[in-house]
């Protein structure tokens, strides 16, 4: 493919020679990123750094990099939701494999680690509140990755197929996407964290079966999603994020990992004691591992 110019208006680089909604320079960027959803799980963090280089903020876009020995790390907050992944990946890869000074792609490309330290909901009654979950694949019921042209692998397809043959999604609803974890990633993370297909919803509420007031247009998505079995592989949680992550690593080329802090147990209807407490064991067991890699 022809390398072009990307023209001014398509990457947006700001007048300090960052992009534009991450205010990250290409070199205060580290190439293994840990992504939270809650901007003031940043510090919660770095707090556990050696030593902290870099700290931005724009909108709901806080980065800190910085170093724990000698292992360099950047994390970002992404915000809640699908959209908002699709503005930090392309502006992670950006940073990475675009030359800021010639727009042009570069001939080198870099593949980052991209590591979700994140909270979600358990759909299995053997997922406690405080337990922690592992992405083996990310399920999305948005509609991102209809964006963007990918090639799913044989096994990706197989599993959708099974999904759509086995959970009833609201009419005119999401046509839903699947993607594998990155694999050298994961195999890193194993003792102690429960494994499974996490489904990620354009919602937090009707799209994860929760009614307050009103009513639902599919009241069984929970019943399904908990039933749900392929060659022994069952939906463990949904959440926010993780699909687009993986999707968007698909079409990057990065290896991404998503970790959840279980706060709610939708079969049980318990919701954490003190999710600050499991988020927290979250972020040092995941740094203990990510320090390593
Ligand atoms: C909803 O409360 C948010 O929490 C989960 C969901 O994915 C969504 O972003 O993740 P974070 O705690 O990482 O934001
Ligand atoms: N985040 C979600 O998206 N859902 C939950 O139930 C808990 C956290």
């Amino acid at each position: 493919m022809e390398n072009k110019r990307i023209a001014e208006s398509e990457l947006i680089i700001n007048s300090r020679g960052a992009v534009y909604h991450l205010d990250v320079r290409p070199e205060e960027l580290a190439h293994t990123i840990i992504t939270v959803g809650d901007p003031d799980r940043v510090p919660a963090v770095s707090k556990h750094f050696d030593k902290i280089e870099h700290q931005s903020q724009h909108r709901e876009f806080v980065t800190h990099t910085g170093y724990i020995g000698q292992k360099r790390l950047s994390v970002v907050s992404t915000g809640i939701g699908t959209d908002n992944i699709d503005i930090v990946l392309n502006e992670l890869d950006a940073l990475v494999n675009i030359d800021f000074q010639t727009r042009l792609v570069k001939e080198q490309l870099t593949s980052l680690q991209v590591i979700r330290l994140g909270t979600s909901g358990a759909l299995q009654d053997g997922i406690p509140v405080d337990s922690f979950v592992v992405s083996s694949h990310g399920l999305g019921l948005d509609n991102l990755m209809a964006y963007y042209a990918f090639e799913n692998t044989t096994e990706e397809k197989q599993l959708l197929e099974a999904f759509r043959g086995q959970v009833m999604l609201q009419p005119g609803g999401a046509n839903p996407c699947l993607f594998t974890a990155g694999q050298e990633l994961q195999k890193h993370f194993t003792d102690g964290f429960h494994t499974g297909i996490t489904v990620t919803c354009p919602g937090f509420y009707a799209p994860q079966g929760r009614m307050l007031r009103g009513t639902l247009s599919n009241p069984h998505l929970i019943d399904n999603l908990t039933g749900f079995s392929y060659e022994g592989l069952r939906i463990t949680n949904f959440e926010m994020e993780t699909s687009a992550i993986y999707g968007m690593g698909r079409v990057l080329g990065h290896q991404c990992l998503s970790i959840s802090a279980i706060v709610a147990n939708r079969i049980r209807r318990e919701f954490s004691k003190d999710g600050g407490a499991a988020v927290e064991a979250l972020i040092q067991k995941g740094l203990g591992i990510i320090a390593g890699l």
